[in-house]
């Protein structure tokens, strides 16, 4: 995966932007978290298909980086990576969040398809990246660990028991992102816990970078690669400043969009502004 460029990774930014919008129109009713998806959409696609070593064809293989989505609530973004790399037949798309499919509301670990384990409820998941990464590090096994987070997850105390104890561990094997767009699921993040979150990371021991426009592939492709090939012997953090609802114009900042029902006039203007950005 290592050698696509960012034109290649820009199509398909733009490719599982549409694949998000279809999947969570067709849960209908049951409504889906399109801004925290949309937000995702630069971070999970570097991973998948420019910074982490694994491979669609050999789920199982032993040697694969790990990629943990612990912010599971925006599963569209994880999922819509999973299909344009090949994990996830595309006629799948329909059945999200139907009865009986394996493509739920929050994911649910599913090797064969690139899932690593269940995820959603906030928090958790990192901690499972944490000893994941540590569990390779006794084992001396080369691969990674890379964990996505929310801003709003931060609150929860997990992060920061399973930050400390990384950082203790000297878990240089662990890179988390943290999709820092400003906006939980009930208002702003400022308006919730105003904290300095590099600093508070920093603080707990972690080697911590920022990206101005976690939105920019060029950017993340960038900051993901320098905490990839560090030498630091710290658990990585990268805080990447993105929009929430990234791409679709009623949706980027908005605190209506974090999970919702999309009706018909809604879905056709989403498509219209993804087609109108190619
Ligand atoms: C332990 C726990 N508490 C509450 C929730 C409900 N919940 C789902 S998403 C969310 C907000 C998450 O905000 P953030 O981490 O900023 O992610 P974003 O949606 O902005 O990407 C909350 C409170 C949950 N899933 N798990």
């Amino acid at each position: 995966m290592g050698t696509n460029t960012v034109e290649y990774i820009q199509e398909k930014c733009a490719v599982m932007r549409r694949d998000v919008i279809e999947m969570g129109y067709v849960a209908g009713g049951r409504g889906a978290h399109f801004g925290p998806a949309l937000s995702s959409i630069e971070i999970v696609a570097s991973l998948f298909f420019k910074v982490m070593n694994h491979d669609p064809k050999d789920p199982r293989w032993p040697e694969r980086d790990r990629f943990v989505q612990s912010k599971g609530h925006a599963c569209l973004s994880y999922y819509s990576a999973l299909i344009e790399s090949g994990y996830i037949d595309k006629k799948y798309m329909s059945t999200f969040k139907q009865d009986e499919s394996f493509l739920s509301g929050h994911p649910s670990r599913n090797i064969e398809h690139g899932i690593e384990i269940s995820s959603g409820s906030l928090g958790n998941g990192f901690g499972v990246a944490c000893g994941m990464a540590k569990a390779a590090k006794i084992k001396n096994e080369n691969h990674k660990v890379y964990c996505l987070v929310g801003d709003g997850e931060c609150n929860e105390g997990i992060i920061w028991e399973a930050a400390m104890n990384a950082a203790k561990n000297n878990l240089g094997n662990l890179v988390a992102i943290l999709d820092r767009n400003g906006v939980q699921l009930a208002g702003k993040t400022s308006d919730i816990m105003d904290v300095d979150l590099a600093a508070m990371w920093k603080a707990a021991g972690w080697d911590v970078a920022v990206v101005e426009d976690g939105n920019d592939l060029n950017q993340m492709i960038e900051a993901l690669e320098a905490m990839k090939n560090s030498t630091v012997e710290k658990p990585h953090m990268v805080i990447a400043n993105t929009t929430k609802g990234k791409g679709i114009s009623y949706m980027e900042g908005s605190l209506n969009w974090h999970a919702r029902a999309m009706d018909e006039e809604q879905y056709k203007q989403a498509v219209s502004d993804l087609e109108a950005a190619e």
